[in-house]
This record gives C-alpha cells, sequence and structure tokens, in this order.
C-alpha cells in the first residue's frame, strides 16, 4: 500500500494536502471526535456555536482560552513537517485545513487554506477589528484577563476568529479550496473523518475531476468509500514511510 501511494505521489503533477484534527492529535492537540466531554462534559457541537456564544459568551471564551492554552506549546509533528517538505521538492502545491491550530504554518507550510479561521486570532462582533494574538505578541495577557475580551476601536465584544456550526466559511478561502481541487491530480487526506461540510466536499472534488485520493488515518472515515489506497495508520508513521 504504502508503495502504491509513494508512486501516485511521485507521478503526481498537481498534489494537495486536505487535513483535519487527526493530523494534530501526535502533537498532543485533542481531535474534535476525541474531544467529546473532555471539556467539562460539554461536546464541542455544542460550545462552537453562534447560539452558544450569545447565550453564554463567558463559557464559550472559557472553552477557547482553555484550548488556545493548550495549543500555543504544542508543537507541529513529523507529518506538518513533511507536507512542508513536500512543498518545498515542489511535489506539494497546498494544503488545505479544517484545523484552527496554526501547526502547518509553525512547520513552514507557505501555501495554505485555513477552512475554518484559526484560533490565535480574534475579531470584533460588530467592526472589522482583527487581532494575530501569536503575531501582536499579547496572547498570555490575553489569556490572563478574567473579563469579556472587548474591540479597542468600539468596545464591543470580541470572538475567536473561527468559523462556528451554522456560520458560512470564509468565501476566498473555500473558492480557492475548491479551485486547487479542481486543479489536483492527487489529494492527500491526512487525519479527518470526512463528516464536516463543506469542507469534505473537497476530496470529492478532486475524485470527481478524475485525481486520486490517498487516505492516512487509523480508522475509517467519510472519505474511505472514495479512497484509491486507504494507508490505516497514524499520520506521523505514513508519511515518515512515504518520505523515504
Ligand atoms: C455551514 C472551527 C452553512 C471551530 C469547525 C447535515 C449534513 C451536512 C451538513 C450539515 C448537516 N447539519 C449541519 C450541517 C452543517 C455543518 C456540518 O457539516 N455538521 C456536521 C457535524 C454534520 N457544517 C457547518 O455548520 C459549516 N457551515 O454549513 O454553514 C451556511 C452557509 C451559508 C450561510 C450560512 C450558513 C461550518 C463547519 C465548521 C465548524 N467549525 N472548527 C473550532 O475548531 O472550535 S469544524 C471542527 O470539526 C474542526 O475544525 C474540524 O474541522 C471538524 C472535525 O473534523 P475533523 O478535523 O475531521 O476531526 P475529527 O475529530 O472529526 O476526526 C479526527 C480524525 O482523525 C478521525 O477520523 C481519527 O480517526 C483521525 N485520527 C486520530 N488520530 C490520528 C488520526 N489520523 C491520523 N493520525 C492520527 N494520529
Ligand atoms: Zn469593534
Amino acid at each position: 500500500m504504502i508503495e502504491e501511494a509513494a508512486k501516485l505521489l511521485a507521478r503526481s503533477r498537481f498534489a494537495i494536502a486536505f487535513t483535519g484534527a487527526g493530523i494534530s492529535a501526535e502533537s498532543g492537540v485533542p481531535t474534535f471526535r476525541g474531544f467529546n466531554g473532555l471539556w467539562k462534559k460539554h461536546r464541542p457541537e455544542e460550545l462552537a456555536t453562534p447560539e452558544a456564544f450569545q447565550k453564554d459568551p463567558y463559557l464559550v471564551w472559557e472553552f477557547y482560552k482553555w484550548r488556545m492554552d493548550l495549543i500555543k506549546s504544542a508543537k507541529p509533528n513529523r507529518a506538518h513537517y513533511a507536507l512542508a517538505e513536500l512543498e518545498e521538492m515542489g511535489i506539494l502545491k497546498a494544503v488545505i485545513t479544517q484545523n484552527v491550530d496554526d501547526l502547518h504554518r509553525e512547520a513552514g507550510t507557505r501555501t495554505l487554506i485555513e477552512l475554518h479561521g484559526n484560533i490565535f486570532r480574534v475579531r470584533c462582533t460588530s467592526c472589522n477589528y482583527k487581532e494575530n494574538l501569536k503575531g501582536s505578541g499579547r496572547l498570555e495577557e490575553f489569556l490572563a484577563e478574567k473579563d469579556l475580551p472587548r474591540c479597542p476601536d468600539c468596545g464591543s465584544l470580541l470572538r475567536p476568529d473561527v468559523v462556528w456550526f451554522g456560520e458560512p466559511l470564509p468565501r476566498r478561502a473555500l473558492h480557492e479550496a475548491f479551485r486547487l481541487a479542481e486543479r489536483a491530480d492527487l489529494v492527500l487526506v491526512i487525519g479527518t473523518s470526512g463528516v464536516v461540510y463543506p469542507a469534505a466536499y473537497i476530496p470529492q472534488i478532486v475524485k470527481e475531476t478524475g485525481g486520486k485520493v490517498i487516505e492516512i488515518n487509523p480508522d475509517e472515515s467519510g472519505i474511505t468509500p472514495i479512497a484509491d489506497v486507504f494507508l490505516r495508520c497514524p499520520a506521523g508513521e505514513a508519511m515518515e514511510k512515504l518520505m523515504r
């Protein structure tokens, strides 16, 4: 199976990667499905919604600050680095990720599409104010604040700059991702349960436009039925073998 995947990758002319929470599992970041009940018995799906934020912004900010604190000390793993290396080699043209943990950027991926935003960015609920807390160096100070975070320009509540369930994905990112999927002759699908839409359309578009699908996941997923090669193992191990 690995040989077949390596051959497809070597023969590809326009390969892309589509990643989910599973690629960051070996960096110690809990997967979404793995989250269930992990934080105060809440399910992420019930907290990552505009309704939850409307109802109890304190609870939602407590959840996101807990995750930011957890993710800020996570490091990219060999799967993240392998994708950055494949891009360096000119084999991989882009990484399209559902993850909000910034680990692909930290690993050096340059053409990165974050379909669901980034947990270290905050934005105003009223005006266009946006801040990258990692870039501005205010992350620790922000996490230590007890009160609800407010916009320095207009005083409204700040929210995490991520896409919640029921919210549309950023138009440009989604459009760019669909265009890349149409051009791709191969997609490496790594660590996703493939149940969240419209992101989960990406591998289907590659397939429908004649491309090949290689899936890396220790379990079956919503993508497995369309995978040409299914590498049933953790991302780090599979990517290391693929790079040999
Ligand atoms: C929208 C940011 C409309 C927030 C996230 C019924 C049918 C179809 C769609 C829907 C439906 N009901 C509702 C919907 C829409 C909904 C949806 O798809 N729901 C699902 C649950 C059915 N989608 C939406 O709401 C989207 N918006 O549709 O808007 C609209 C349009 C116009 C105008 C108005 C409205 C928005 C979806 C985005 C939600 N935000 N994240 C945050 O992070 O806090 S999604 C969130 O869940 C994650 O970001 C991630 O993307 C997703 C979880 O998916 P995965 O990444 O796959 O992670 P998961 O834990 O599920 O799986 C991990 C996998 O890794 C597993 O397979 C595991 O086996 C594997 N693994 C584990 N260890 C390893 C590994 N793999 C490799 N190596 C390992 N070591
Ligand atoms: Zn504002």
